[in-house]
């Protein structure tokens, strides 16, 4: 893991879950301040809204393109780090990690990067000035949704901090565990090599089918960070999350007929899966899903390896049911 993310150091954790809150309890100190995106992993932003507060520390929430913001909260607190996903969940959106990097550290911040959506193939935050990366294991890395596991990246000199918590606290990656993450590893490049390709025709596919209202991938043209994704990524990976033309029920019906991929709620696996996040990861909160915009409609799709034509004509004879 180090080699691929041209890492100093890297400890590997029980859940990815786990390698993030690692990570903010051995950096942040309490009564410190961090700063967060509007679109990510929602347990992720669970733990920062719910715990984080317990020991002090304070958030700044921007939404992703948003530099003015990132700068005023650097100007305005004592900030110990900038967390983000890029790309996002669920849209994909994409931060310049090069740009925020010199903010941060010109400010004496630190960047945590959680790189999962991207993989350590598609792209290596710590080259581009990240302090730190994280991984949930769970996704490409292991990459056949079968085991739950973590990593945290950067200099020795952080993860030893890192390490040092996760010694006394716990959440040990099991060894059958770490076994099947060495064993998915091997194939690593050859599945996100696929995935990447297949992604990008699927997402072309979709933008162009009448049933299809919006597609999000940062490979395509028509994603409000694509400027940013073509220079610091080596392929878009294989999540597309788009909306179909239509209300609540056809959504359902559309992602009820779909053969192929799993109804599941991860990614980054040989098999496809498909989810309607509505009903998914916000299921309990329409107020969240407002917010964030999570429409009836959305859905996300993470494409395996499976052949590009059986996945398109599943898709095609699905989307009939919208
Ligand atoms: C899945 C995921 C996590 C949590 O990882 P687990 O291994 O499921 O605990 C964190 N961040 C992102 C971006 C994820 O997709
Ligand atoms: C800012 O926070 C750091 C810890 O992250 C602390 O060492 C430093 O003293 C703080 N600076 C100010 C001006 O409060
Ligand atoms: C690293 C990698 O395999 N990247 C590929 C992802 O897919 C695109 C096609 O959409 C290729 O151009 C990349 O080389």
């Amino acid at each position: 893991m180090s080699a691929l993310e041209k890492a100093e150091s890297t400890v590997f954790v029980a859940s990815g879950m786990y390698a993030a809150v690692a990570m903010l309890s051995a950096l942040v100190p309490a009564g410190g301040h961090i700063v967060t995106t509007t679109d990510c992993y929602r347990k992720t932003r669970i733990y920062m809204e719910n715990e984080l507060p317990k020991r002090g520390v304070s958030m700044t929430v921007i939404r992703p393109a948003d530099m003015d913001a990132l700068q005023n909260a650097l100007d305005n607190n004592n900030v110990s780090l900038f967390f983000t996903e890029t790309p996002t969940n669920p849209f994909l959106r994409c931060i310049d990690v090069e740009l925020v990097a010199n903010m941060c550290h010109s400010k004496g911040a630190l960047l945590c990067i959680d790189s999962t959506f991207a993989s350590p193939i598609n792209q290596k935050a710590l080259t581009l000035g990240a302090d730190l990366v994280i991984h949930s294991a769970t996704k490409y890395i292991a990459g056949h949704n079968d085991v739950i596991g973590g990593c945290v990246s950067g200099r020795d000199e952080l993860v030893s901090k890192v390490r040092i918590y996760h010694h006394v606290v716990g959440g040990v990656l099991n060894p059958n565990a770490a076994y099947l993450i060495l064993r998915g590893m091997k194939t690593l490049h050859l599945r996100v090599q696929c995935q990447n390709n297949t992604a990008m025709r699927m997402a072309q596919f979709l933008e162009e089918h009448p049933k299809i209202a919006r597609v999000y991938y940062p490979g395509l043209p028509s994603h409000p960070e694509h400027h940013i994704a073509k220079t610091q990524m080596t392929g878009f990976g294989g999540v597309v999350s788009f909306e179909v033309a239509g209300d609540f029920d056809g959504t359902r019906r559309f992602i009820d007929s779909v053969k192929i991929p799993y109804h599941a709620p991860s990614f980054g696996g040989c098999e496809s899966i498909i989810d309607q996040p509505a009903i998914m990861s916000y299921w309990d909160s329409k107020e969240q899903r407002d917010i964030y915009g999570i429409k009836d409609n959305l859905i996300r799709f993470s494409i395996g390896v499976e052949d590009f034509e059986d996945l398109k004509n599943d898709l095609v004879q699905a989307l009939e049911k919208v």
